[in-house]
């Protein structure tokens, strides 16, 4: 195999293409069935299943919860051949499980893999982000500027009078006064339902995908995925864990959580290279056709996939279209 010194396999980066397929392919013959949990169990089953055929010593460090509330893909699970790289692996099987039970835009089955030590362990609660694509000065987010003097500033950089900006937000009542604030500045909103790994990775590309800026609190497992993202395509990005975020859970609890898994400082701002250091490699495939990836195709016995699947090192990024003719034998039919 061919080996990059001091970084991870190579190969590494074409055989988790297949994972994120496998988990795509599975939650997709669940898509528009209304069934959340069905599509999001189809979707681990499927990763977990490729994943034990790399040849890793993989450790899941965000995965579907804790050991005692998930039974695969649970974070501290091995995972792979047990013989190779120790790698550290992210997963969300399916990001947007409701948005794959109603079938709508944007639901993807997404992986990231960093050389043992390059992933935050963040524990699953909500994370405060903000994210900009490449091309910005530095400096211009930051977590406690107020949203008017960044929205000011990613204008005036881009070149442009801060109405044609728009930011991506979730569509949810605890960002009433985010949404207040961003519209008060001129800007517009893109509120989405779900998925704010695509709304984080939009702002790489505004002229496609007409996304200037991310905002707002999501799940922080969410917010690591993502910065290993915008790590490989260039961006900047800040996480701060937000615990309080959370009321139906005591929020002792969840810092006592969050010291358990080596964050002693919940108040900590982490940046994109805290969140996912070099090498990382990311890759997804998409479940639902969005502006992001198209989504699974099946076409009687065959099926087509699109994955992105990219490389913190080199900075590559490959698309990749697949035509599965043999589902039933590989067992995802
Ligand atoms: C986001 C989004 C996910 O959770 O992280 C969000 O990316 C945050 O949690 O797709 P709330 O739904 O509680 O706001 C998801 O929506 C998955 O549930």
């Amino acid at each position: 195999m061919a080996i990059v010194k001091g970084g991870l396999d190579r190969v590494l980066v074409l055989e988790i293409t297949r994972v994120t397929e496998a988990a795509a392919i599975a939650a997709a013959r669940l898509r528009g069935q209304g069934n959340n949990k069905g599509a999001d169990k189809a979707a681990v089953d499927a990763m977990r299943r490729e994943l034990g055929k790399l040849a890793i010593r993989g450790k899941v460090v965000i995965g579907e919860g804790e050991m005692d509330e998930a039974p695969m893909l649970y974070i501290g699970e091995e995972v792979g051949t047990g013989e190779g790289p120790r790698v550290d692996i992210a997963v969300d099987p399916l990001e947007g499980t409701t948005i794959c039970a109603k079938d709508m835009p944007n639901a993807l089955a997404v992986i990231a893999i960093s050389e043992a030590g390059g992933l935050l362990n963040a524990p699953d609660m909500y994370m405060d982000k903000i994210a900009i694509g490449p091309g910005y000065p530095e400096g211009i987010i930051d977590l406690d500027r107020p949203v008017q003097d960044i929205l000011s500033d990613l204008a005036k950089a881009k070149g442009c009078p801060v109405r044609e900006i728009t930011a991506c937000i979730l569509d949810r009542p605890r960002h009433q006064e985010l949404i207040e604030a961003v519209r008060k500045a001129g800007a517009g909103i893109r509120l989405i339902p779900d998925g704010d790994i695509a709304g984080v990775i939009w702002t790489t590309d505004p002229t496609q995908t007409g996304i200037d800026i991310y905002l707002g609190s999501g799940g922080a497992p969410e917010g690591v995925l993502a910065a290993a993202a915008l790590r490989c395509i260039g961006g900047q990005m800040q996480g701060r864990l937000s615990p309080e975020r959370h009321d139906s859970k005591e929020r002792p609890e969840l810092i006592a959580r969050a010291a358990k898994m080596g964050i002693p400082d919940i108040r900590r701002k982490y940046s994109m290279a805290d969140m996912a250091a070099d090498d990382v490699i990311f890759s997804a495939t998409g479940v639902t056709s969005g502006s992001l990836l198209e989504g699974v195709r099946f076409h009687g016995d065959f099926a087509e996939t699109e994955t992105v699947v990219m490389r913190s090192k080199t900075g590559t990024v490959r698309r990749i279209k697949t035509t599965f003719r043999d589902l039933d034998i590989k067992g995802w039919g």
